[in-house]
């Protein structure tokens, strides 16, 4: 059942400014196909319905990865839900919708981890989903990739769509956002020891506890498993995509530390939230279809870092 996508085929990355989109299309283009789409924010609003139907019919692709969306980090998330509803709701809506009328062959539409009950068991197996209540913190992002999945189930059970949903952990590498206000902890802690370095500031912030629990996978690795799951997997309900190790937020904060500004004090704010206590995803499904990551987190956080000294001028 493997699908092959041939290397002039067209096929749309929704999303490919962003930290994984940019990543499909690098890998795509790595491995020398020459009809990768894209369409900037200011092309194409996906969340208006005529435009995304109208861009679809008119550009055929035979495969999409939906991979846009409105995302954050756990401050984001808990102060802007509206926004996380209503965006990433009308995305994937708009997108499944037309792919489905401009007779898209396949689909890959990726989630988040927090779809998952907080306090599910763990590693967190598939079949958790909707066994429990969600992290308040960032329920309505959850709601709306959850209303995604079901999305891509009910088009393949009543369309006959060969639409897939995968299930990623907490991703970093290049293009992350690194805005203190709305990213993820790893790009954060790497911005907040790198400037604490330059301006000579002995202490670094960490926010919530430190005792926290995630799962770091590289960017470059998500890609990888995303163009293997497009090829080799054509089933409903989500897979998980995860690295297999989850590492306390202090110990990522050290990490950091070692690379970026060895010399830091880490200070822990505990009036900011901690969110989920942990969420390490079973990734048996994957790893059994034959797919493994590569890339360790010491590794990545390392190129990553170089990334950010690369590019820290554009991005402040
Ligand atoms: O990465 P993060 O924002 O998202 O936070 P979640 C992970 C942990 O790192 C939390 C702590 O316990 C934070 O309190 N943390 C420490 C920090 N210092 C910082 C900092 O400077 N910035 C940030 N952002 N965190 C998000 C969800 O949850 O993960 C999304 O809100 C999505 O919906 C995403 O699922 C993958 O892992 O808590």
């Amino acid at each position: 059942m493997t699908f092959v996508v041939g290397l002039d085929d067209p096929v749309f990355v929704a999303g490919h400014r962003g930290l994984v989109g940019s990543a499909i299309v690098r890998r795509l283009e790595a491995e020398g196909h020459r009809n990768v789409l894209t369409a900037t924010r200011s092309e194409l609003d996906l969340r208006d319905q005529g435009a995304v139907a109208g861009w679809l019919s008119a550009n055929q692709p035979r495969a999409v990865y939906l991979v846009a969306g409105t995302v954050g980090g756990i401050l984001a998330n808990s102060t802007r839900p509206a926004e996380f509803l209503y965006d990433n709701l009308m995305i994937h809506a708009n997108v499944i919708e037309a792919a489905r009328h401009a007779g898209v062959e396949r689909l890959l539409y990726l989630g988040s981890s927090c779809i998952y009950p907080r306090l599910a068991d763990q590693p967190i197996v598939e079949s958790a989903l909707l066994t429990g209540a969600l992290e308040p913190t960032n329920e309505a992002y959850a709601v709306a990739k959850i209303a995604g999945i079901k999305m891509c189930d009910a088009y393949r059970s009543q369309y006959g769509c060969r639409f897939i949903s995968a299930m990623p952990t907490n991703l970093y590498g290049p293009n992350d956002n690194f805005d203190l206000r709305s990213s993820h902890v790893l790009p954060a802690l790497i911005r907040k020891f790198d400037d604490a370095r330059r301006s000579g500031e002995g202490a670094v912030t960490v926010w919530g506890t430190g005792t926290p629990r995630r799962e770091f996978l590289h960017v470059d690795d998500l890609a990888s498993a995303c163009v293997f799951l497009m090829e080799h997997y054509d089933q409903p309900g989500q897979i998980n995509i995860g690295y297999g190790e989850d590492v306390a937020i202090s110990d990522l904060a050290g990490m950091v530390r070692d690379v970026v500004h060895p010399t830091a004090e880490i200070v822990y704010d505990s009036t900011k939230p901690d969110g989920t206590p942990r969420k390490l995803l079973d990734s048996t499904r994957l790893q059994e279809l034959g797919w493994r990551p590569s890339i360790g987190l010491e590794q990545g956080v390392a190129s990553t870092y170089e990334w950010y000294l690369q590019h820290a001028g554009e991005l402040r």
